[in-house]
């Protein structure tokens, strides 16, 4: 089962790296503003989880520099995702908001949309 489990996430990074998007390009002045707003999000996320291929394959496409922590590997990231989302799953977008308050929000085609929204107005 492991073994199935290897092969398959190694597939996915393959296809990923062999399929990479293109990340748009935009004028510097407009790309260092979009560098400062990503700077209120991390994404946490698992490395071969297809979801989170999917998230930060839309986030290349974007040009969007998002931190990532995986929640796998490093135990801190996996207790920040435990503690402040309330549950053990990936992928995971923290949202820290101009007020403060920090959102955390799961599904991967909600954390898409709502990323192509907060960085409409720069595509
Ligand atoms: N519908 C979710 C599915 C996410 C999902 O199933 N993620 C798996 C990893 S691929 C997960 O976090 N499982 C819980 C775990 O591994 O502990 C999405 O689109 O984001």
């Amino acid at each position: 089962m492991r073994i199935i489990h290897w092969f398959v996430g190694s597939l996915i990074l393959f296809l990923d790296w062999l399929t990479s998007p293109r990340g748009i390009k935009r004028a510097s002045h407009i790309q260092a503003s979009v560098n400062a707003k990503a700077q209120d999000f991390t994404l946490y996320q698992y490395k071969a989880c297809p979801f989170c291929v999917k998230v930060r394959r839309s986030m290349k496409r974007q040009s969007l520099p998002i931190e990532t922590r995986d929640a796998k590997r490093c135990d801190k990231a996996k207790q920040e995702l435990l503690s402040g989302g309330g549950a053990l799953k990936v992928p995971c977008l923290r949202v820290a908001n101009a007020d403060g308050k920090v959102h955390w929000m799961y599904e991967s085609k909600e954390i898409i949309a709502y990323l192509e929204t907060q960085f409409a107005e720069a595509a």
